[in-house]
């Protein structure tokens, strides 16, 4: 049986990185996308030298539509077949009040978790159509559901993910395609340190005394989404840690400084 197709934004790093792995392990073959060549190489080797299946790396800023339809252009025909895009690429810059915001952080995260969720969708969505066929899973996030405080644009362009996976299943519906949000709490990848802008003891922060999601918690999510009965699709799952019960309420073990 021919092999399924994934392309999987932003895999050089945290839940894509665990994604692309995941989907390997699940003998599909794997495009993989992001701006970092080097861990875009690195992965491509891992995944080679430990399964049977192909990879494709397409490195590209999402922020850039010409970069963005140029790579989709290039897609040898054998990999045009899409079965599942997943939907992944996105940051969150710095956490300040609004009035206080950069207003360069959030062109930043608008034109990546928005537009360039847009510009690989545009692209990708006519192949499904005219397959009348094929699955977009969208990374959302708790900050998506609620907005928390000094979240503003972050959590906007979270809700506008909400938003468009919405409006994508009524669109896509005739088209036999499922779209899925997957929107995961508190998770330890290299989120943080993109936030705070390589500020390492800052990162460490939402994680401590505290057990986070991992990236393959959410991989696993998105592999299981991917693999239910064609006749069902999975709208929207919301994933936090045991220890977190939304945007706003985490249980943090109280610190023993007793010993
Ligand atoms: P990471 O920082 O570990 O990974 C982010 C990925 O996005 C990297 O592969 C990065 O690749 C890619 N990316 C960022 N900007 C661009 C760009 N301009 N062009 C192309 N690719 C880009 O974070 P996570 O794995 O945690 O985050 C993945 C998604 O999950 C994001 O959408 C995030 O908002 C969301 N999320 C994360 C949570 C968490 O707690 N970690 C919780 C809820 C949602 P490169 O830098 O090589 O371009
Ligand atoms: C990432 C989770 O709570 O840091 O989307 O915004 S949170």
């Amino acid at each position: 049986m021919e092999r399924k197709i994934v392309l999987i934004t932003g895999a050089t790093s945290g839940f894509g990185w665990a994604t692309a792995i995941k989907f390997a392990e699940h003998n599909y073959n794997v495009i993989i996308t992001g701006r970092r060549q080097e861990r875009l190489e690195e992965l491509e080797q891992i995944i080679k030298n430990t399964y049977e299946v192909n990879v494709l790396t397409l490195q590209f800023d999402i922020r850039k539509k010409e970069e963005v339809n140029s790579a989709i252009g290039s897609i040898p025909h054998a990999w045009k077949n899409i079965d599942v895009l997943v939907n992944n690429a996105g940051l969150a810059l710095g956490l300040s009040t609004i009035q206080e915001g950069d207003i360069n952080d959030w062109e930043i995260m608008i034109d990546t978790n928005i537009k360039g969720l847009l510009y690989i969708s545009r692209g990708i969505m006519p192949g499904m159509v005219e397959r009348n066929s094929g699955h977009i899973i969208n990374i959302g996030s708790v900050a998506g559901k609620e907005a928390y405080g000094k979240g503003n644009v972050y959590c906007a362009t979270k809700f506008a993910v909400d938003a468009l996976t919405k409006s994508m299943r009524i669109d896509l519906l005739p088209h036999n395609i499922k779209v899925t949000s997957i929107c995961p709490g508190l998770a330890e990848t290299e989120f943080s340190l993109v936030r705070f802008k390589g500020d390492a003891e800052r990162a460490k922060v939402p994680y401590a005394n505290f057990e986070a999601l991992t990236a393959e918690d959410i991989a696993d999510v998105v592999y299981f989404t991917a693999s239910r009965p064609a006749h069902v699709c999975l709208n929207d799952i919301v994933i936090t840690p045991t220890a977190q019960a939304n945007a706003h309420d985490s249980f943090r073990k109280p610190v023993d400084n007793s010993k």
